[in-house]
C-alpha cells in the first residue's frame, strides 16, 4: 500500500520544460495537471443528506461502476458512518469496510478521522487511537484524512504517526472557519505544522460550506506556495458557493476536490461530480472522467435515494449559513432545541449569543464536537436566564483545555465562572489519559470476537454493547433452532413415522 499516491502530480514549483525562466522565478508555474476528484457518495454525501443511513446493500450494486470512474479516491468510511452502522443499521462498520475493500479492485478507499476523537466524540487514549488506526488501515483504508476541531495538531499527531507507519497516505486537515483571528496566515501556519509532522498532503476542510470562491483561491494558493504538498479542498454546497470555490481553487492549482454524484449532491452535501467534470472539460484542468458512466451512477442513486426519503433533508441553499456563518446542522439544531423548550421566540437571542460565546471561547471552528459544545452552551446561556448559570460538562472540559488549545485566547472571566479555581491544562490532552484498550477488552470480553469488536466498544460503549448483544442473540436463536431440528430428526430415527 506504500507510495500508492505516486501518480499524484508533483506540485512543487518547477520550471516549464524547456522554458528559459530564471532559477527561482516565481512566475514559473508547474504544468497544469488534471483536477482529481474524490467521490464522497458513500460517506459524506449520505451523512449530509440522509442522516448517514445508507446501507451497505444499497452501496454494493454501484461499486463496480464507481470503481471504473478513475476517482482520486472514494471516501467510504469514518465520520458518522461508524456510529450510524452500530446505532441505527445493525451493521458492523468493520465488516462494511472489508466488504467494500473486497469489491473495489482499482480504487483507493479513504476515511475521515477526527484526530484523537477517532470516529467518536471525546478524546481516546493513545493505545486506542493506535490500534484503531492500525485496524482501519489493515481492513482496507488507503487514505486517512485526519482533522481536529480546534486545528490543534497535538490532537492529530498520534493518528498521523501510526497511519504513516502503517503505510497509509496521510492527509492532514486544516479546518476552515471565519473569525477575526482566522485567515490565510493562520491556515497556512496550521498546514506548516502538519507538514512538519510528515503528512503526505493537506486538506482544506470547509465543513460548514461557507467558504467564498475568492477566499478558497487565496487560501489554497498560500498553502501550496508555503507548504509544497498536494492540496485538496473539501466543501459543502450548503451556501451554494462550493462549485465556484472549486473553480477558483482549480485556477489556484488545487490538486483535488471532493464531489458527490449529482443525485447525492448539493444542499448540505458536496458539489456534483458531473458539473465539475463538465466545467473543466477541454481546459488544462480537464478531469478526463466519463460523463456517460457518471450518468449511470447518478441514475442508480436517484432510485436508491427514494428508499431513504424519511431521512432526506433535501437540497436547497441554506441562506442562514451565509448570514450566520455556521454549519447548516447547527441552525436546525437551534430550532429543534428551542421548539422542545417551547421557546422558538428566543431564536434571535441565541443567534446573537453565538458570536459572543464563540469569541469568549477563543473562536473554535464549528465542527464535531465543538459545534455541539458551543451550540448547546449558547442555548443554555439564553434559556438559563443568566449566562453560564447552567454549564455542560463539555463546556467545562473545553474551558479546562481538555479538547486542546483553542485557536485564540479564551475570556479569563468566563473561564473562572465555568471552572472556578481549577487550573486549566496546557499539555496535550491525551497525555492525561490512562491506556484504555485492556480495560475495554475486560469489560466486553464475552461479547467480543475480535480486536475490532473491542475497538467498537472502546469508542462507543453503550451502542456497541447493544449491537454485540443483539448479534449474539441472533446467533443463539439460530443455534437453538438447529438444535431443535436435530432433536426432531433424532426422534424420527428412534420412532420412525410411517
Ligand atoms: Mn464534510
Amino acid at each position: 500500500m506504500n507510495a500508492f499516491m505516486s501518480d499524484m502530480p508533483d506540485t512543487r514549483e518547477k520550471p516549464k520544460g524547456g522554458s528559459p525562466g530564471r532559477a527561482g522565478d516565481r512566475s514559473a508555474r508547474p504544468e497544469p495537471a488534471p483536477l482529481r476528484l474524490t467521490d464522497t457518495t458513500l460517506r459524506d454525501a449520505h451523512q449530509s443528506l440522509l442522516a448517514t443511513r445508507l446501507r451497505l446493500e444499497d452501496m454494493l450494486p454501484a461499486v463496480e461502476m464507481l470503481d471504473e470512474v478513475g476517482f482520486h479516491s472514494l471516501e467510504v468510511w469514518g465520520g458518522a458512518t461508524f456510529d450510524a452502522c452500530l446505532r441505527f443499521l445493525g451493521e458492523d462498520p468493520w465488516e462494511r469496510l472489508r466488504e467494500l475493500r473486497r469489491r473495489f479492485k482499482k480504487s483507493r478507499l479513504q476515511m475521515l478521522l477526527r484526530g484523537q476523537n477517532l470516529v467518536g466524540y471525546r478524546h481516546y487514549p493513545d493505545d486506542v487511537v493506535a490500534e484503531f488506526v492500525r485496524r482501519a488501515v489493515g481492513n482496507g483504508i488507503d487514505v486517512m484524512r485526519i482533522f481536529d476541531a480546534l486545528n490543534d495538531v497535538r490532537n492529530m499527531e498520534k493518528a498521523i504517526e501510526v497511519a504513516k507507519a502503517e503505510g497509509a497516505h496521510v492527509q492532514g486537515t486544516v479546518c476552515y472557519t471565519i473569525s477575526p483571528i482566522h485567515g490565510v496566515d493562520s491556515f497556512a501556519a496550521t498546514a506548516r505544522e502538519l507538514a512538519e509532522l510528515g503528512v503526505d498532503s493537506i486538506c482544506l476542510k470547509d465543513m460548514a460550506g461557507i467558504i467564498a470562491p475568492y477566499d478558497a483561491e487565496a487560501v489554497v494558493r498560500r498553502i501550496k506556495e508555503e507548504v509544497g504538498l498536494p492540496v485538496q479542498l473539501h466543501c459543502h454546497h450548503t451556501s451554494g458557493m462550493a462549485a465556484m470555490a472549486y473553480l477558483k481553487a482549480a485556477e489556484a492549482g488545487v490538486d483535488a476536490v471532493d464531489t458527490a454524484i449529482s443525485t447525492m449532491a448539493m444542499g448540505t452535501s458536496q458539489p456534483p461530480t458531473e458539473s465539475i467534470v463538465a466545467a473543466l472539460a477541454g481546459t488544462p484542468r480537464d478531469t478526463g472522467l466519463d460523463l456517460d458512466l457518471l450518468a449511470r451512477i447518478a441514475a442508480y442513486f436517484k432510485e436508491v435515494r427514494k428508499k431513504y426519503r424519511d431521512f432526506d433533508v433535501g437540497t436547497t441553499v441554506d441562506v442562514n449559513v451565509i448570514r450566520y456563518q455556521i454549519p447548516g446542522g447547527m441552525y436546525s439544531n437551534f430550532v429543534s432545541q428551542l421548539e422542545e423548550q417551547n421557546a422558538l421566540d428566543r431564536l434571535p437571542d441565541v443567534l446573537a449569543e453565538l458570536p459572543r460565546l464563540r469569541k469568549e471561547m477563543g473562536y473554535p471552528p464549528l465542527v464535531t464536537p465543538s459545534s455541539q459544545i458551543v451550540g448547546t452552551q449558547a442555548v443554555l446561556n439564553v434559556l438559563g436566564g443568566e449566562r453560564f448559570k447552567l454549564v455542560t460538562k463539555e463546556t467545562k472540559a473545553y474551558m479546562k483545555g481538555l479538547y486542546g488549545r483553542p485557536p485564540g485566547p479564551v475570556d479569563e472571566e468566563v473561564r473562572r465562572k465555568v471552572i472556578g479555581d481549577e487550573e486549566p491544562v496546557t499539555v496535550r490532552p491525551a497525555d492525561l489519559l490512562p491506556p484504555g484498550l485492556e480495560e475495554a477488552e475486560k469489560e466486553v470480553s464475552p461479547l467480543a470476537e475480535s480486536v475490532e469488536d473491542v475497538l467498537s466498544y472502546a469508542l462507543l460503549p453503550q451502542v456497541a454493547r447493544k449491537f454485540l448483544e443483539e448479534r449474539l442473540a441472533a446467533r443463539t436463536r439460530v443455534d437453538q433452532s438447529l438444535l431443535e431440528d436435530l432433536r426432531d430428526q433424532e426422534a424420527r430415527k428412534v420412532y420412525p413415522t410411517p
